[in-house]
Protein backbone atom coordinates (compact mmCIF):
# COMPACT_ATOMS: atom_id res chain seq x y z
CA UNK A 1 0.00 0.00 0.00
CA UNK A 2 1.49 3.53 -0.83
CA UNK A 3 2.02 5.94 1.49
CA UNK A 4 -0.61 8.36 3.42
CA UNK A 5 0.13 11.77 2.14
CA UNK A 6 0.35 13.42 5.79
CA UNK A 7 -2.49 15.39 6.61
CA UNK A 8 -1.86 19.48 6.99
CA UNK A 9 -2.31 21.29 10.27
CA UNK A 10 -5.66 21.58 11.26
CA UNK A 11 -6.60 25.48 11.73
CA UNK A 12 -9.56 24.59 13.53
CA UNK A 13 -10.41 23.05 17.34
CA UNK A 14 -10.59 19.49 18.04
CA UNK A 15 -14.41 19.39 18.58
CA UNK A 16 -14.80 21.27 14.87
CA UNK A 17 -12.73 18.35 13.80
CA UNK A 18 -14.79 16.04 15.02
CA UNK A 19 -17.62 17.14 13.67
CA UNK A 20 -16.09 17.14 10.13
CA UNK A 21 -14.90 13.50 10.95
CA UNK A 22 -19.00 12.69 11.95
CA UNK A 23 -20.58 14.48 9.01
CA UNK A 24 -18.53 12.97 6.64
CA UNK A 25 -19.06 9.36 8.17
CA UNK A 26 -22.54 10.27 8.09
CA UNK A 27 -22.60 10.59 4.51
CA UNK A 28 -20.24 7.62 3.23
CA UNK A 29 -22.35 5.46 6.04
CA UNK A 30 -25.64 6.88 4.16
CA UNK A 31 -24.35 6.37 0.69
CA UNK A 32 -23.24 2.50 1.22
CA UNK A 33 -26.73 1.77 2.98
CA UNK A 34 -28.15 3.62 -0.20
CA UNK A 35 -26.36 1.47 -2.33
CA UNK A 36 -27.02 -1.86 -0.18
CA UNK A 37 -31.21 -1.13 -0.66
CA UNK A 38 -30.48 -0.42 -4.40
CA UNK A 39 -29.16 -4.10 -4.44
CA UNK A 40 -32.02 -5.21 -2.60
CA UNK A 41 -34.69 -3.70 -5.22
CA UNK A 42 -35.85 -1.02 -2.36
CA UNK A 43 -34.63 2.03 -4.56
CA UNK A 44 -35.47 2.25 -8.17
CA UNK A 45 -34.69 4.63 -10.93
CA UNK A 46 -31.60 6.98 -10.73
CA UNK A 47 -29.24 6.51 -7.74
CA UNK A 48 -25.60 8.62 -7.89
CA UNK A 49 -23.63 8.26 -4.90
CA UNK A 50 -21.05 10.56 -3.45
CA UNK A 51 -19.05 8.40 -1.85
CA UNK A 52 -15.29 9.96 -2.08
CA UNK A 53 -16.20 13.52 -2.29
CA UNK A 54 -17.66 14.28 1.48
CA UNK A 55 -14.77 16.85 2.23
CA UNK A 56 -16.55 18.86 -0.34
CA UNK A 57 -19.84 19.61 1.50
CA UNK A 58 -18.69 19.48 4.57
CA UNK A 59 -15.78 21.81 4.68
CA UNK A 60 -17.97 24.33 2.32
CA UNK A 61 -21.13 23.79 5.23
CA UNK A 62 -18.42 24.49 7.83
CA UNK A 63 -17.97 27.90 6.13
CA UNK A 64 -21.71 28.76 5.85
CA UNK A 65 -24.30 31.12 7.92
CA UNK A 66 -27.57 30.55 8.51
CA UNK A 67 -29.68 31.42 5.47
CA UNK A 68 -26.89 30.68 2.63
CA UNK A 69 -28.41 28.85 -0.16
CA UNK A 70 -27.51 25.58 -1.96
CA UNK A 71 -28.10 24.24 -5.27
CA UNK A 72 -26.98 21.16 -6.61
CA UNK A 73 -26.54 17.94 -9.64
CA UNK A 74 -28.31 14.69 -9.19
CA UNK A 75 -25.15 13.31 -6.97
CA UNK A 76 -27.00 15.16 -4.10
CA UNK A 77 -27.84 12.82 -0.94
CA UNK A 78 -24.08 14.45 0.70
CA UNK A 79 -25.37 17.78 -0.06
CA UNK A 80 -28.66 17.09 1.86
CA UNK A 81 -27.23 15.47 4.87
CA UNK A 82 -24.27 18.40 5.10
CA UNK A 83 -26.79 21.00 5.42
CA UNK A 84 -28.77 19.20 8.04
CA UNK A 85 -31.56 17.49 6.42
CA UNK A 86 -33.00 14.78 8.12
CA UNK A 87 -31.52 11.00 6.81
CA UNK A 88 -34.89 9.87 7.59
CA UNK A 89 -36.56 12.06 5.04
CA UNK A 90 -33.47 11.63 2.14
CA UNK A 91 -33.03 7.75 2.28
CA UNK A 92 -37.59 7.57 2.53
CA UNK A 93 -37.43 9.50 -0.85
CA UNK A 94 -34.75 7.16 -2.00
CA UNK A 95 -37.47 4.12 -1.56
CA UNK A 96 -39.90 6.18 -3.33
CA UNK A 97 -41.84 6.48 0.19
CA UNK A 98 -44.63 8.98 1.46
CA UNK A 99 -42.14 10.31 4.62
CA UNK A 100 -39.49 11.47 1.75
CA UNK A 101 -39.19 14.71 0.98
CA UNK A 102 -40.63 14.68 -1.98
CA UNK A 103 -43.40 12.33 -0.03
CA UNK A 104 -41.76 9.78 -2.73
CA UNK A 105 -42.44 11.12 -5.66
CA UNK A 106 -39.29 12.90 -6.81
CA UNK A 107 -36.47 10.03 -5.83
CA UNK A 108 -32.87 10.50 -6.01
CA UNK A 109 -32.77 13.32 -8.21
CA UNK A 110 -35.78 15.71 -6.50
CA UNK A 111 -35.50 16.26 -3.52
CA UNK A 112 -35.90 20.16 -1.85
CA UNK A 113 -36.14 21.54 1.86
CA UNK A 114 -37.04 25.60 1.93
CA UNK A 115 -36.01 25.41 5.65
CA UNK A 116 -32.46 24.64 5.18
CA UNK A 117 -32.32 26.12 1.91
CA UNK A 118 -31.46 23.40 -0.43
CA UNK A 119 -33.03 24.05 -3.80
CA UNK A 120 -32.28 20.27 -5.29
CA UNK A 121 -31.24 17.87 -7.25
CA UNK A 122 -31.32 18.21 -10.70
CA UNK A 123 -30.61 15.71 -13.40
CA UNK A 124 -29.92 18.31 -16.30
CA UNK A 125 -25.96 18.48 -16.34
CA UNK A 126 -25.36 21.98 -15.73
CA UNK A 127 -29.04 23.24 -15.36
CA UNK A 128 -28.89 23.93 -11.52
CA UNK A 129 -25.80 26.78 -12.45
CA UNK A 130 -28.38 29.44 -13.96
CA UNK A 131 -30.75 28.23 -10.81
CA UNK A 132 -28.11 29.05 -8.34
CA UNK A 133 -27.09 32.20 -10.01
CA UNK A 134 -31.12 32.90 -10.15
CA UNK A 135 -31.34 32.17 -6.05
CA UNK A 136 -28.33 34.42 -5.71
CA UNK A 137 -29.97 37.40 -7.90
CA UNK A 138 -32.69 37.33 -5.35
CA UNK A 139 -30.81 37.44 -2.33
CA UNK A 140 -29.28 40.74 -3.89
CA UNK A 141 -32.54 42.05 -4.90
CA UNK A 142 -33.45 42.35 -1.21
CA UNK A 143 -30.08 43.74 0.31
CA UNK A 144 -28.89 41.00 2.18
CA UNK A 145 -25.55 39.14 2.91
CA UNK A 146 -26.95 35.33 1.91
CA UNK A 147 -24.44 33.75 -0.35
CA UNK A 148 -25.50 30.78 -2.53
CA UNK A 149 -23.56 27.93 -3.06
CA UNK A 150 -23.88 26.63 -6.79
CA UNK A 151 -22.15 22.99 -7.21
CA UNK A 152 -21.43 21.56 -10.76
CA UNK A 153 -19.07 18.82 -12.21
CA UNK A 154 -16.03 18.82 -14.84
CA UNK A 155 -18.53 17.31 -17.30
CA UNK A 156 -20.92 20.30 -16.63
CA UNK A 157 -18.65 22.79 -16.91
CA UNK A 158 -18.67 22.02 -20.72
CA UNK A 159 -22.29 23.54 -20.94
CA UNK A 160 -22.82 26.85 -22.39
CA UNK A 161 -25.52 27.96 -19.79
CA UNK A 162 -22.66 27.58 -17.38
CA UNK A 163 -20.71 30.74 -19.40
CA UNK A 164 -24.05 32.42 -20.22
CA UNK A 165 -24.42 32.28 -16.14
CA UNK A 166 -20.93 33.33 -15.84
CA UNK A 167 -21.52 36.57 -17.80
CA UNK A 168 -24.50 37.65 -15.79
CA UNK A 169 -23.69 36.71 -12.21
CA UNK A 170 -19.93 39.00 -12.63
CA UNK A 171 -22.07 41.83 -14.96
CA UNK A 172 -24.65 42.13 -11.64
CA UNK A 173 -22.31 40.83 -9.04
CA UNK A 174 -24.08 38.09 -7.78
CA UNK A 175 -23.22 36.26 -4.43
CA UNK A 176 -22.82 33.04 -5.92
CA UNK A 177 -19.87 30.59 -5.08
CA UNK A 178 -19.34 28.26 -8.02
CA UNK A 179 -18.41 25.27 -6.75
CA UNK A 180 -17.07 22.77 -9.11
CA UNK A 181 -17.14 19.72 -8.36
CA UNK A 182 -13.64 18.06 -10.22
CA UNK A 183 -14.00 14.62 -9.82
CA UNK A 184 -11.96 13.79 -13.29
CA UNK A 185 -14.95 11.97 -14.66
CA UNK A 186 -18.28 12.83 -16.75
CA UNK A 187 -19.56 9.64 -16.53
CA UNK A 188 -17.59 7.36 -18.63
CA UNK A 189 -15.60 10.69 -20.05
CA UNK A 190 -12.75 11.53 -18.49
CA UNK A 191 -11.90 15.28 -17.80
CA UNK A 192 -8.57 14.62 -20.61
CA UNK A 193 -10.39 13.61 -23.02
CA UNK A 194 -13.34 16.52 -22.95
CA UNK A 195 -12.05 19.33 -21.65
CA UNK A 196 -9.43 22.01 -23.32
CA UNK A 197 -8.18 23.40 -20.14
CA UNK A 198 -6.65 21.48 -17.15
CA UNK A 199 -7.84 23.84 -14.16
CA UNK A 200 -10.92 24.75 -15.15
CA UNK A 201 -11.61 27.86 -12.52
CA UNK A 202 -9.39 29.61 -15.12
CA UNK A 203 -12.70 30.17 -17.48
CA UNK A 204 -13.73 32.17 -15.36
CA UNK A 205 -10.76 34.56 -15.65
CA UNK A 206 -12.79 36.28 -19.11
CA UNK A 207 -15.80 37.44 -17.08
CA UNK A 208 -13.70 39.05 -14.21
CA UNK A 209 -14.95 36.04 -11.77
CA UNK A 210 -11.85 35.29 -9.65
CA UNK A 211 -11.41 31.34 -9.02
CA UNK A 212 -9.34 28.87 -7.68
CA UNK A 213 -8.22 25.13 -6.92
CA UNK A 214 -8.84 23.73 -3.53
CA UNK A 215 -7.32 20.04 -2.14
CA UNK A 216 -10.83 18.25 -2.22
CA UNK A 217 -9.95 15.47 -0.08
CA UNK A 218 -8.62 17.58 2.67
CA UNK A 219 -11.87 19.06 4.77
CA UNK A 220 -9.35 21.45 6.33
CA UNK A 221 -8.29 23.13 2.71
CA UNK A 222 -12.11 23.07 1.48
CA UNK A 223 -13.05 25.38 4.61
CA UNK A 224 -10.62 27.71 4.45
CA UNK A 225 -11.10 28.13 0.62
CA UNK A 226 -15.13 27.99 1.36
CA UNK A 227 -14.31 31.26 3.69
CA UNK A 228 -12.49 33.30 1.52
CA UNK A 229 -15.08 32.70 -1.29
CA UNK A 230 -17.94 33.38 1.40
CA UNK A 231 -16.20 36.91 2.37
CA UNK A 232 -15.76 37.93 -1.41
CA UNK A 233 -19.32 37.45 -2.15
CA UNK A 234 -20.58 39.03 1.39
CA UNK A 235 -18.41 42.11 0.69
CA UNK A 236 -20.49 42.37 -2.61
CA UNK A 237 -17.63 41.67 -5.14
CA UNK A 238 -19.44 39.34 -7.22
CA UNK A 239 -19.18 35.74 -7.71
CA UNK A 240 -16.48 33.57 -7.01
CA UNK A 241 -15.10 29.95 -8.65
CA UNK A 242 -13.91 26.84 -6.25
CA UNK A 243 -12.65 24.64 -8.33
CA UNK A 244 -12.72 21.70 -5.92
CA UNK A 245 -10.42 18.83 -6.92
CA UNK A 246 -11.91 15.25 -5.77
CA UNK A 247 -12.79 11.67 -6.86
CA UNK A 248 -15.42 9.46 -6.91
CA UNK A 249 -15.10 6.00 -5.57
CA UNK A 250 -17.81 4.19 -6.65
CA UNK A 251 -19.63 4.04 -10.37
CA UNK A 252 -21.08 6.99 -12.05
CA UNK A 253 -24.50 5.89 -11.28
CA UNK A 254 -25.67 2.36 -10.13
CA UNK A 255 -24.95 1.21 -13.69
CA UNK A 256 -21.59 1.79 -14.75
CA UNK A 257 -19.20 -0.51 -16.94
CA UNK A 258 -15.84 1.01 -15.42
CA UNK A 259 -13.83 0.56 -18.46
CA UNK A 260 -12.48 4.04 -17.89
CA UNK A 261 -10.06 3.97 -15.56
CA UNK A 262 -7.95 1.21 -13.58
CA UNK A 263 -9.01 -0.43 -10.35
CA UNK A 264 -6.01 0.47 -9.12
CA UNK A 265 -6.04 3.99 -9.90
CA UNK A 266 -9.23 3.86 -7.70
CA UNK A 267 -7.44 2.35 -5.16
CA UNK A 268 -4.74 4.39 -5.05
CA UNK A 269 -7.18 7.42 -4.36
CA UNK A 270 -8.86 5.47 -1.48
CA UNK A 271 -5.51 4.45 0.79
CA UNK A 272 -3.65 7.48 0.05
CA UNK A 273 -5.90 10.59 0.18
CA UNK A 274 -9.48 9.35 1.91
CA UNK A 275 -10.84 12.21 3.01
CA UNK A 276 -12.55 10.65 6.66
CA UNK A 277 -8.85 8.68 6.88
CA UNK A 278 -7.50 11.87 7.20
CA UNK A 279 -9.66 13.36 9.46
CA UNK A 280 -9.56 10.33 11.22
CA UNK A 281 -5.22 10.55 11.52
CA UNK A 282 -5.05 14.41 12.44
CA UNK A 283 -7.57 13.17 15.44
CA UNK A 284 -5.88 10.48 16.68
CA UNK A 285 -2.35 12.16 16.32
CA UNK A 286 -3.14 15.21 17.81
CA UNK A 287 -4.48 13.29 20.64
CA UNK A 288 -7.94 14.84 20.34
CA UNK A 289 -9.92 11.71 20.43
CA UNK A 290 -9.15 7.70 21.43
CA UNK A 291 -9.61 4.81 19.23
CA UNK A 292 -12.75 4.16 21.94
CA UNK A 293 -14.27 7.77 21.17
CA UNK A 294 -13.86 7.13 16.81
CA UNK A 295 -15.44 3.94 18.10
CA UNK A 296 -18.55 5.33 19.69
CA UNK A 297 -19.26 7.73 16.32
CA UNK A 298 -19.05 4.84 14.02
CA UNK A 299 -21.64 3.42 16.34
CA UNK A 300 -23.75 6.53 16.84
CA UNK A 301 -23.36 7.17 12.86
CA UNK A 302 -24.45 3.45 12.26
CA UNK A 303 -27.41 3.77 14.47
CA UNK A 304 -28.77 6.97 12.47
CA UNK A 305 -28.19 5.24 9.30
CA UNK A 306 -29.71 1.89 10.09
CA UNK A 307 -32.77 4.18 11.40
CA UNK A 308 -33.32 5.35 8.47
CA UNK A 309 -33.24 2.88 6.28
CA UNK A 310 -35.89 1.36 8.76
CA UNK A 311 -38.02 4.47 7.89
CA UNK A 312 -37.81 4.20 4.63
CA UNK A 313 -39.16 0.75 4.36
CA UNK A 314 -41.54 1.16 6.91
CA UNK A 315 -43.16 4.18 5.75
CA UNK A 316 -45.81 3.74 3.29
CA UNK A 317 -45.67 4.09 -0.66
CA UNK A 318 -47.92 7.21 -1.29
CA UNK A 319 -51.50 7.10 -2.35
CA UNK A 320 -53.08 6.73 -5.65
CA UNK A 321 -54.62 9.85 -5.85
CA UNK A 322 -51.33 12.21 -5.04
CA UNK A 323 -50.23 11.49 -8.70
CA UNK A 324 -52.75 14.39 -9.16
CA UNK A 325 -51.12 16.65 -6.37
CA UNK A 326 -47.89 18.84 -6.70
CA UNK A 327 -48.21 18.95 -10.49
CA UNK A 328 -48.10 22.48 -12.41
CA UNK A 329 -51.72 22.42 -13.18
CA UNK A 330 -55.00 21.40 -11.03
CA UNK A 331 -55.89 17.92 -12.72
CA UNK A 332 -59.00 16.61 -13.59
CA UNK A 333 -60.50 13.86 -11.20
CA UNK A 334 -59.74 10.49 -12.64
CA UNK A 335 -61.88 8.89 -14.94
CA UNK A 336 -63.58 13.12 -15.81
CA UNK A 337 -63.24 13.52 -19.81
CA UNK A 338 -62.40 17.03 -20.90
CA UNK A 339 -65.40 18.46 -22.48
CA UNK A 340 -64.57 20.65 -25.63
C1 LIG B 1 -28.02 18.00 -20.66
C2 LIG B 1 -27.63 16.60 -20.29
N1 LIG B 1 -26.78 15.92 -21.09
C3 LIG B 1 -26.40 14.66 -20.75
C4 LIG B 1 -26.90 14.07 -19.62
C5 LIG B 1 -26.42 12.66 -19.23
N2 LIG B 1 -25.46 12.78 -18.15
C6 LIG B 1 -25.84 12.58 -16.88
S1 LIG B 1 -24.60 12.81 -15.81
C7 LIG B 1 -23.49 13.16 -17.04
C8 LIG B 1 -22.06 13.46 -16.70
C9 LIG B 1 -21.84 14.72 -15.92
O1 LIG B 1 -20.58 14.71 -15.31
P1 LIG B 1 -20.09 15.78 -14.26
O2 LIG B 1 -20.68 17.09 -14.57
O3 LIG B 1 -18.62 15.69 -14.21
O4 LIG B 1 -20.72 15.31 -12.88
P2 LIG B 1 -20.46 13.99 -12.01
O5 LIG B 1 -21.39 12.93 -12.52
O6 LIG B 1 -19.04 13.63 -12.15
O7 LIG B 1 -20.83 14.36 -10.62
C10 LIG B 1 -24.12 13.09 -18.27
C11 LIG B 1 -23.44 13.32 -19.55
C12 LIG B 1 -27.81 14.81 -18.82
N3 LIG B 1 -28.32 14.31 -17.69
N4 LIG B 1 -28.14 16.08 -19.17
MG1 LIG C 1 -17.41 14.73 -12.86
Amino acid sequence: MAARKPAAKPNVSPEELKQYYRDMLLIRRFEEKAGQLYGMGLIGGFCHLYIGQEAVVVGLEAAASEGDKRVTSYRDHGHMLACGMDPNGVMAELTGREGGYSRGKGGSMHMFSREKHFYGGHGIVGAQVPLGAGLSFADRYLGNDRVTFTYFGDGAANQGQVYETFNMASLWKLPVVFVIENNQYAMGTSQKRSTSTEDIHTRGAPFGIPGEVVDGMDVLAVKEAGEKAVAHCRAGKGPYILEIKTYRYRGHSMSDPAKYRTREEVQKMRDERDPIQNVRDLLLQGKHASEDDLKAIDKEIKDIVNASAEFAKESPEPALEELWTDIYADALPQGDAVKA
